[in-house]
């Protein structure tokens, strides 16, 4: 009876944003603010990504006193996670349970193919399906061709062309979710995300604003945030990403799964891909079937994915050592 009872003090709800330790959840019974339970801060303080984010399920309790605590994160089923070069051995979760993956990219400037590259291995990483929304096709008047070259290079990834001036493009991802699934918005700062959060909702929900003249203009959006949209499903906004520690092994490989795929036809098996004999890779370069940007671009990812590794051999490495020490000085002193 007693079990029961406490199960009934407990609901299941949605993360829409966590500010300072507060995670904003949306239940059947509406929007509520909880703090951290005990169980979970003492997880969080092991392993930060065990902190609820934005997209989380999470199971919500209610004390007599009417104070309300995250109890348990549930399993994720995506996570969008930013590899960090920092002394997180885990990296960041940007946000959770999407479906699909947006790298969100202006039309204007004209997109920077390494970019969309490195953008779309944090997509492919995470799980959910990868997809490239072009924005601010009302300033540029190639946007069909730019948007055609990038469908030839990327055949596994849908490309959408979207302006919310004229309103191009915004059926298309209001579609992509309607049947109740989640989109997640990755790119840089002033690419318009959150400008494509408020043309799905119909409103201005969220802040936009231009960059700054000199182009170094401070991120508009500084939270990740869960919208639920009238046509059914959500969106999440991200604050704009910078460059650094993008990339992770599995999402490079996702991204480029046609160059993984000639690789793995290579004679040797530790090809660099440079002039070894016998290299698929370059055969393809040469016969023009692998784009020497492409090339070019996964060479450099890779160089990263690889450093990123070694980091992370390195930190482990470090934290066993000093475990190693700590425990030695506990015995040693035999007290
Ligand atoms: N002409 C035009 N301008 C746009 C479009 N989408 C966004 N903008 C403008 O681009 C600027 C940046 O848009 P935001 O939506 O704030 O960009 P963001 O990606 O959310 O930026 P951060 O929050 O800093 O990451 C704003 O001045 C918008 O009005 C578009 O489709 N066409
Ligand atoms: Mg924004
Ligand atoms: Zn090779």
């Amino acid at each position: 009876m007693a079990r029961w009872a406490a199960h009934a003090d407990t609901s299941v709800g949605r993360v829409v944003r966590v500010d300072r330790g507060v995670a904003h959840v949306l239940t059947e019974d509406g929007p509520l603010r909880a703090g951290f339970g005990g169980n979970l801060l003492a997880a969080v303080a092991k392993d930060a990504t065990a902190a609820p984010c934005t997209g989380d399920w999470v199971v919500v309790r209610e004390w007599p006193d009417h104070r309300l605590t995250v109890e348990q994160v549930l399993p994720r089923r995506t996570a969008v996670v930013r590899a960090t070069a920092g002394e997180q051995s885990h990296g960041q979760v940007l946000c959770a349970n999407v479906d699909l993956a947006a790298v969100v990219v202006a039309l204007h400037p004209l997109p920077v193919p390494a970019r969309v590259d490195r953008l779309l291995s944090l997509a492919w990483g995470s799980g959910a399906r990868p997809l490239v929304v072009l924005t601010k096709d009302d300033v540029v008047s190639d946007g069909e061709q730019v948007a055609e070259d990038l469908a030839v290079e990327l055949p596994d990834v849908e490309v959408v062309r979207t302006s919310t001036v004229t309103g191009l493009g915004i059926d298309r991802l209001a579609a992509l979710v309607a049947g109740g699934l989640t989109l997640a918005l990755l790119g840089s700062s002033g690419h318009g995300k959150s400008s494509l959060v408020n043309a799905l909702v119909g409103t201005d929900v969220l802040g936009t604003r231009a960059i700054r003249d000199d182009g170094r203009g401070r991120h508009t959006s500084v939270r990740r945030e869960l919208v639920v949209l009238p046509g059914g499903g959500a969106v999440i906004d991200t604050p704009g990403l910078r460059g650094i520690g993008l990339i992770d092994e599995g999402g490079l490989a996702g991204a480029f799964a046609d160059v993984v795929a000639l690789a793995a036809g290579c004679r040797f098996r530790d090809c660099t891909h440079r002039s070894e004999p016998g290299c698929a890779v370059n055969a393809a370069l040469e016969d023009g079937t692998l784009s020497r940007r492409r090339y070019e671009s996964w060479r450099m990812l890779l160089r990263e994915a690889d450093a990123m590794a070694a980091r992370k051999t390195a930190r482990l490495r470090g934290e066993q050592n000093r475990e190693r020490k700590r425990r030695m000085r506990e015995h040693g002193t035999g007290r």
